[in-house]
C-alpha cells in the first residue's frame, strides 16, 4: 500500500475500517507511520493482516462456544528416560556420551518476554542471578555453551521489548568473551492486539497506531526458518538443536545426559521435564490418544483442568504427570526437513480476558499467541516425540515472579519461581555436584534465610564455573589430588585454574576465591534484608551480602 486512499480500502475489506474513521483528525506524519506500521505488520505475519483477522475470528467463536481443544483426548503419562544423578556412576556414563554430542550442537535462547510477573524493569537475561560472582544469565549461558564447544553456535530471539538491551549487554561487555560471529540475533514482531469477538484491532491512546502485543515463543521456529540456521548448522556437521528459556541455569548441567538420551533413543523431539506440583504454573507433558491420533506435547497448567479434572498425584505429592521446563532437545536433520515443509508456523492460541459471562467484549485486549512446545503438533506422527525425566534439583529453577507473588506461592507450598530461590537452588545443586564426586560438603536441611516470607537454604554458597568442567567427570578429573572440605558458613568459587597448583588438601572455612566486590570483612559471609532503596537486582531477591 502506498497511499492513504488504499490503506482505508485495505482495512475496510479486512473488517478492520474502524481504525480510520477519524483518519482526518490526525496529521499527514501521523497518517503516514501509520501507513507504514500496517504495511509492516502486513509483510511480518506469514499470510498478512487478513489471515491473522481471518484465524483470529475462528479461535475467538472456539473460545466463546468453550471448544475444548482437548475434546475426546484421553491423556496418559508419556514414558521416558530418567536422569535422577542419584550417584556419580549413573550421570558419567550417560554424560560421556553426551559430552561428544555437545561437539554437534547448536543453541537458541528464546528471550524476547519481558517477564512482567517479576515486575523488573530490564531484560531477564541481564539480571545477576547470584551475588557471590555477580554474574548475569547471558554470562553464565555464553560461558557454558563455550565450554561445552569452542566452536558452538548460538541463536538469541529477542523482541521489540529485548532487542536494544540485549544488544546493549551483548555489546558492553564484549560479547562476554564469546566469538561474536558465532552469535545470531533474530527478533520477533508483535502482532495487533482486539476488543471483541469480531477480532477488531485496539489503537494506542490518542493515535492512529495499532497496539500490538508479542506473539509468544513460538515464533523462535519462524525465525530459524527464515534465517535458514538449521541449513547452515546442518552444513557444519551438527547434529542437534538446543532450545533454552531466558531465567533456567540448572538446566545446564543436565544437558550432557539428556542429548545422550536424544541419542542414545534416536529422539526426533526431547522434552525435559522436571516433577511438578498440581497448581503450579508449570505445563505437564501429557500422551493424548483419540483412536488412531497420538500426540505426545505440553498442555498448559490452565487447561490441564479440562483434561484431567483431578490431577493424580504419586507420594511426595508430585503430579504423575512431569512438568514442561521448555528446555527441547532436536535433532537437527529432521528440525530442518519439518521447517522446510511447515515453515515452523506453529498453531496459535488466544486467551481473551472476557468482561462478563456475555463473552462479547473483552476485559482487555488480547491477541494470538503461539508456543514453542507446541512443534510436536507439526509432526505427522509422534513415534519419537520423547521426554527425559531429570531430577528437578539439577535441571529447573526458574526467575519469574516479584518478591511479593514468590512470598504467597512458598505459603502455598509451590516453588516461589524468584530470584531468591533461583539463587538457592542453584548452590543447593552445586553442593550436591561437588558431593556426587565425594568432596567434603558440610550441609543442612534446615533454612538458614528467611526473606519476603520466603525460608531459604543459602549455604555454603557455591559457584562451580563451566572452565572446572561441564560433566562430573570433568570435574572430578580436575578436583583429582586434592581432598576439599567445604564448611556450611563457607562461600567458594572453584573455576578451571583453582586446582592448577593446589595441594593434597584444601579445607576451605570461609570466603574462598570470591570476587572482592562479594567479600564480606568479616570471615564468613551473611546475606542482610534490604529496604526499597536498594538496586533492583537486590530488592527482587530480598538481601544482599553484609559487607563488614
Ligand atoms: N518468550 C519469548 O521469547 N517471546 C515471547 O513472546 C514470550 C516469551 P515465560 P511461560 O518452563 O517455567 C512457560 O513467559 O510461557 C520467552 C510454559 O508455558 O517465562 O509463562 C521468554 O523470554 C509453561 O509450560 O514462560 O511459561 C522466556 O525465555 C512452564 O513450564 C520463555 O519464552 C514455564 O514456561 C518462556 O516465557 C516454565
Amino acid at each position: 500500500m502506498n497511499t492513504i486512499a488504499e490503506l482505508v480500502e485495505f482495512l475496510n475489506k479486512i473488517g478492520q475500517g474502524h481504525l480510520t474513521q477519524n483518519i482526518d483528525k490526525f496529521t499527514e506524519q501521523q497518517q503516514k507511520e501509520f501507513l507504514e506500521q500496517v504495511n509492516k505488520l502486513n509483510t511480518t505475519y506469514p499470510g498478512g493482516l487478513e489471515e491473522y483477522t481471518k484465524r483470529a475470528k475462528v479461535l475467538l467463536k472456539n473460545s466463546a462456544d468453550n471448544v475444548n481443544p482437548y475434546e475426546g483426548f484421553t491423556p496418559s503419562v508419556p514414558i521416558g528416560e530418567k536422569v535422577n544423578f542419584s550417584s556419580f556412576e549413573e550421570v558419567a556414563g550417560l554424560e560421556s556420551i553426551g559430552r561428544e554430542e555437545l561437539n554437534h550442537t547448536a543453541f537458541v535462547l528464546v528471550a524476547g518476554g519481558l517477564g512482567e510477573r517479576l515486575q523488573y524493569d530490564g531484560i531477564k537475561i541481564g539480571i545477576e542471578f547470584e551475588i557471590t560472582t555477580g554474574q548475569t544469565f547471558l554470562n553464565y549461558y555464553l560461558d557454558f555453551i563455550r565450554a561445552f564447544n569452542e566452536k558452538a553456535e548460538l541463536a538469541i530471539m529477542t523482541s521489540d521489548d529485548t532487542y536494544t538491551l540485549t544488544m546493549k549487554l551483548l555489546e558492553e561487555n564484549n560479547y562476554y568473551g564469546f566469538p561474536k560471529d558465532q552469535i545470531t540475533i533474530m527478533k520477533q514482531e508483535k502482532v495487533p492486539a482486539m476488543i471483541d469477538n469480531d477480532a477488531h484491532f485496539t489503537q494506542q491512546p490518542n493515535s492512529l497506531l495499532i497496539e500490538t502485543k508479542p506473539h509468544g515463543h513460538g515464533d523462535v521456529h519462524t525465525l530459524l526458518f527464515q534465517h535458514q540456521l538449521p541449513k547452515k548448522w546442518m552444513q557444519q556437521g551438527k547434529k542437534w538443536l538446543v532450545v533454552f528459556q531466558d531465567t533456567n541455569p540448572l538446566v545446564f548441567r543436565a544437558l550432557p545426559s539428556v542429548l545422550a538420551i536424544s541419542k542414545n533413543k534416536s529422539l526426533e523431539v526431547n522434552s525435559i521435564t522436571a516433577p511438578r506440583k498440581p497448581g503450579e504454573a508449570v505445563g505437564a507433558i501429557c500422551k493424548l490418544t483419540k483412536g488412531n491420533e497420538r500426540l505426545t506435547i505440553n498442555v498448559e497448567y490452565n487447561q490441564l483442568g479440562s483434561l484431567l479434572p483431578q490431577e493424580p498425584v504419586d507420594e511426595h505429592g508430585f503430579s504423575v504427570f512431569p512438568g514442561n521446563i521448555n528446555s527441547i532437545v532436536f535433532s537437527l536433520q529432521e528440525y530442518d526437513s519439518v521447517l522446510e515443509k511447515t515453515k515452523g508456523l506453529i498453531m496459535e492460541f488466544i486467551n481473551p480476558k472476557y468482561a462478563d459471562a456475555t463473552k462479547t467484549k473483552f476485559k482487555s485486549s488480547s491477541r494470538l499467541e503461539c508456543m514453542y512446545q507446541d512443534y510436536p503438533k507439526l509432526l505427522e506422527n509422534d513415534n519419537r516425540v520423547g521426554m527425559t525425566q531429570v531430577n528437578r534439583a539439577f535441571c529447573f529453577s526458574t526467575v519469574k515472579n516479584d518478591i511479593k507473588t514468590a512470598g504467597q506461592k512458598f505459603k502455598q507450598n509451590l516453588a516461589p519461581e524468584s530470584a531468591s530461590s533461583c539463587e538457592q537452588d542453584l548452590y543447593n545443586m552445586n553442593r550436591q555436584i561437588l558431593k556426587l564426586i565425594g568432596v567434603n560438603v558440610e550441609t543442612s536441611d534446615v533454612s538458614d534465610y528467611e526473606f519476603e516470607d520466603i525460608k531459604l537454604n543459602l549455604s555454603p554458597q557455591i559457584i562451580l564455573k563451566p572452565s572446572l568442567g561441564v560433566t562430573l567427570a570433568e570435574i572430578k578429573n580436575h578436583i583429582k589430588n586434592t581432598q576439599v572440605t567445604i564448611t556450611r558458613n563457607s562461600t567458594v568459587v572453584f573455576d578451571g585454574e583453582t586446582f592448577k597448583n593446589a595441594s593434597e588438601k584444601l579445607e576451605i572455612d570461609g570466603q574462598f576465591n570470591v570476587p572482592a566486590q562479594y567479600q564480606s570483612k568479616s570471615k564468613y559471609r551473611t546475606f542482610v534484608a534490604v529496604d526499597g532503596k536498594a538496586a533492583q537486582n537486590l530488592l527482587i531477591r530480598g538481601y544482599d551480602v553484609k559487607r563488614d
